[in-house]
């Protein structure tokens, strides 16, 4: 009697080890990060670029910004996240830069000849560079909680608006 439950068991028991077996494997996949879409996008060159939208914010009204970075979720948890970049402009190349804010007033280096970022002086944690109209790319990073700043840093397009702020939360 006791030896035909366990029997019963024995079988039952196989099927479920085997579904959990695969959970676990769809799980470890996934855990390799948080996938966030970002688009590069513009209003098209036919569009004078806005020159005074540069990040930080405050005083700015960004509903006038001529190009942006727009992403699929602000925040995210600590870990590993992919950035899965494409530059939607049909006529401007764009490139999606990623820094780690001090605070969310902090002023960046600036060359108003060069009219960029001085990336060389920030601490940047990487980035997807000089993409062609409708080119793609990625950036895997492994981000601390804080707040990022993306921005592009083709000539013009950081005061153009061309950069959004990126929450990490632990
Ligand atoms: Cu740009």
């Amino acid at each position: 009697m006791f030896t035909s439950v366990r029997a019963f068991w024995g079988r039952r028991l196989l099927p479920v080890a085997a579904l959990i077996a695969g959970v676990a494997l769809a799980t470890s996949a996934q855990a390799a990060g948080t996938v966030v879409n970002v688009s590069l996008w513009d209003k098209g060159m036919d569009t004078p670029m806005a020159t005074d939208l540069g990040f930080p914010a405050a005083g700015k009204d960004l509903s006038k910004a001529t190009m942006g970075i727009g992403v699929s979720q602000e925040t995210v948890r600590a870990g590993e996240t992919t950035f899965e970049v494409i530059n939607t402009s049909t006529d401007a190349i764009h490139e999606m830069i990623v820094v780690k804010l001090k605070d969310l007033t902090q002023v960046f280096p600036y060359n108003p000849n060069e009219s960029r970022v001085e990336e060389d002086k920030l601490d940047t944690l990487g980035e997807v560079s000089e993409l062609e109209p409708n080119q793609t790319g990625a950036l895997r990073l492994d981000l601390k909680p804080g707040n990022y700043l993306l921005f592009c840093n083709v000539p013009g397009h950081f005061m153009a608006g061309m950069w959004t702020i990126f929450t990490v939360t632990p």
